[in-house]
C-alpha cells in the first residue's frame, strides 16, 4: 500500500533544521500540517513564520491540540518522554521521525533511492562523507544526507540514486520501516547517556539500523558493533574489517614488511600512504570501502580516489604550527571514545608532549574512563566548561581555567618545541558554545591572537 501524506493530518514537534524542512516538504505536498516548539524564543525564516503563522505554537498543549491529528514528527533533539510526546500517545496519534517519514515514502517511488545507513559513537560523518566522495567519484550518482546535516525529506527530492545516510541514536530512536542496502554500527562508547539513561539503551537503540538491513558491515574487533542472531539471519551477508590479518574482508598484511590495507587478501594501499591522520581513520576507510563494495563498486577502484577526500574541519585537524609547536583542532570531539582515539593516535607519533584543552558538558559520561590514556599520554590538561571538575578529579596534573583564552594561554605558557597543543574536548560544547563548531573557531581565535602577542613580545625584546 503506498503512503499519501495528503490523506494523514501531522503534527510536527521542534521546529530545528529537522522540524522545518519536515514542515516545507509535508505543505509542498498538501499534506495538513501543524507544528509545536517547546523553546519560548523560537525565530523561523521568514518564510516559513510567514505560510504557518497561526498553525506553530510554543504555549503549553492540551488534549484538543491532537484532535484529528494521527501523526507526530518528532525532531531527534526532542526525547519521547516529555510531556508532549506522552500526551499525544496518549490521543492514540503515531510517533515517528523525518527518517521513518523518508523510509514510507521512499518507498512509493517508481525507483526508490538505495540508501545505506551509518551509526556509532564516532567516525559516522567521516565514513559518511567518505563512502559518498568515494561513491560520488566512482560515477554512481550519491548524496549525503541526515545526521550530518542535510535533513533526510531534502534528499529523497534531489535525483541523486543512492542516499549515504548518517543516523544517530535519536534518529534511529524513531525509525522501524528504513530499508538499508547495508548498515553499520561503527564503535560504540558512552554517549548521550542523559538522554537514554543506560549504555544498554543507547546500543538498543543503534542496533534498530540492522532491523531491516540487507547486509551489514562490521568491525571484526569491536564491541556492541554486530547485528544479533535475529538481524543477521534476516541479512544476506555480512562484510568484516579489522586492524589485524584476515583472509576475508578489510585487514591489514604485513606485505614486504610494510603495513597494508588488504581486501580479500589483495593489496590496496599501503597503511602510511593513507592521508587521514590517526588509526581510527584507517578503520574509517575499510568501513567506507566496504559499503561501497556493498553498492558494486570495487574497493580497487574506490581507494584510487582516497587522496582527493577532504577532511571534514574540527576532526583532528592542524590549525597553527607556530616554533615547532603544533595546535590541533578536534572539537568534533563531543565524547570520551573520540578523544581517545586523537589521544592513541597522536601520542603515539608526538615526540614532545601532549597539552591537552578538555571540558564541557560530559552528557552523563563519567571521566574516570579518560583517565588512564590521560596518565599515559597527556603532560597536562586545561580544563575548561561545566565538567572540568570531574576531569580535576581524576587527573592531578589538570588546570581549572574559566575561558577558553585561559586554556589556550595556559597551553602556550607550557608549550616547548616538539610539543602539540590538542582541543579534544571528550564533552559537548552547549554550556559554552553555540555548537562544536564555534569551538573550534573560538579555540582557532584565541590561538592566532596568543601568537601574535607572543610575536610581537619577541620584536620587542629582540
Ligand atoms: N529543541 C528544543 N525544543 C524544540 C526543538 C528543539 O529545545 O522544540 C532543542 C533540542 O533539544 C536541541 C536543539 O534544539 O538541543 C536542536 O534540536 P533539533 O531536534 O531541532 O535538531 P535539528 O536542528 O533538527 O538537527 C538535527 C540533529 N540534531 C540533534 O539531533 C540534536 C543534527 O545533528 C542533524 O544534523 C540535523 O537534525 C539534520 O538531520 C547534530 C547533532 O548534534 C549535528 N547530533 C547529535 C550528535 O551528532 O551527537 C545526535
Ligand atoms: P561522528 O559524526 O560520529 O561524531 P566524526 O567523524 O564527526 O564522527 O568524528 C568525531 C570525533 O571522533 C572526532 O574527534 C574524530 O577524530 C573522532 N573519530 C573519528 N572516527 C573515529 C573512530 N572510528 N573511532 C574513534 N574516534 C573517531
Amino acid at each position: 500500500m503506498s503512503y499519501n501524506v495528503r490523506e494523514h493530518s501531522y503534527v510536527v514537534g521542534g521546529l530545528g533544521v529537522t522540524g522545518q524542512a519536515c514542515v516545507r516538504f509535508l505543505l509542498q505536498h498538501q499534506a495538513s500540517v501543524k507544528a509545536f516548539d517547546t523553546r519560548e524564543q523560537l525565530s523561523l525564516p521568514n518564510d516559513l513564520a510567514q505560510t504557518l503563522k497561526d498553525s506553530v505554537t510554543t504555549a503549553e498543549l492540551t488534549k484538543s491540540y491532537f484532535d484529528g491529528v494521527d501523526t507526530l514528527v518528532l525532531s531527534p533533539g526532542l526525547a519521547a518522554d516529555i510531556a508532549q510526546v506522552r500526551l499525544a500517545k496518549s490521543c492514540g496519534v503515531e510517533v515517528i521521525g523525518d527518517v521513518e517519514l523518508f523510509a514510507r515514502l521512499n518507498r512509493n517511488l517508481a525507483s526508490p533511492k538505495k540508501v545505506v545507513g551509518i551509526t556509532g559513537s564516532n567516525g559516522k560523518t567521516t565514513v559518511t562523507l567518505l563512502t559518498n566522495h568515494l561513491l560520488n567519484a566512482c560515477g554512481i550518482r550519491s548524496i549525503e544526507a541526515g545526521n550530518v546535516g542535510r535533513p533526510v525529506l531534502e534528499a529523497l527530492e534531489s535525483d541523486a540514486d543512492v542516499i549515504v545516510m548518517e543516523l544517530s541514536s535519536f534518529q534511529l530512536e524513531t525509525t522501524s520501516s528504513l530499508l538499508l542496502e547495508t548498515a553499520t554500527v561503527l564503535n560504540i562508547s558512552d554517549d548521550h547517556l542523559d538522554r537514554h539513561g543506560t549504555l544498554e539503551n543507547y546500543i538498543n537503540a543503534k542496533h534498530r539500523i540492522f532491523d531491516n538491513a540487507a547486509s551489514a558491515v562490521v568491525w571484526r574487533d569491536g564491541e556492541f558493533v554486530a547485528p544479533d542472531e535475529d538481524a543477521e539471519q534476516s541479512m544476506s551477508h555480512i562484510v568484516e574489517y579489522g586492524l589485524g590479518e584476515s583472509e576475508t574482508g578489510f585487514a591489514v598484511a604485513s606485505i614486504q614488511s610494510v603495513d597494508t590495507l588488504v581486501y580479500n587478501s589483495t593489496p590496496l594501499i599501503r597503511l602510511d600512504a593513507i592521508p587521514l591522520a590517526g588509526t581510527h581513520n584507517v578503520l574509517n576507510v575499510m568501513a567506507s570501502l566496504a559499503i561501497c563494495c556493498e553498492l558494486g563498486v570495487q574497493p580497487q577502484k574506490a581507494i584510487e580516489h582516497l587522496a582527493s577526500f577532504k577532511s571534514a574541519p574540527h576532526r583532528c585537524v592542524e590549525i597553527a604550527n607556530e616554533n615547532e609547536v603544533r595546535f590541533i583542532d578536534d572539537s568534533k570531539a563531543t565524547n570520551i571514545g573520540a578523544t581517545v582515539a586523537a589521544l592513541e593516535g597522536l601520542g603515539a607519533s608526538t615526540q614532545g608532549r601532549l597539552i591537552l584543552i578538555a571540558g564541557g558538558d560530559a552528557k552523563g559520561a563519567d571521566m574516570q574512563s579518560l583517565a588512564p590514556y590521560l596518565e599515559k599520554y597527556v603532560a597536562h590538561v586545561f580544563a575548561i566548561g561545566k565538567d572540568a571538575p570531574q576531569i580535576a578529579a581524576v587527573f592531578t596534573r589538570t588546570s581549572q581555567c574559566h575561558s577558553m583564552q585561559d586554556a589556550v594561554q595556559g597551553a602556550i605558557a607550557l608549550a616547548e618545541k616538539g610539543d602539540v597543543v590538542l582541543l579534544s574536548p571528550a564533552c559537548a560544547s552547549i554550556d559554552m558554545f553555540k555548537n562544536y563548531m564555534h569551538r573550534g573557531e573560538v579555540f582557532k581565535h584565541e590561538v592566532e591572537s596568543a601568537l601574535a602577542v607572543d610575536n610581537e613580545a619577541q620584536k620587542v625584546v629582540s
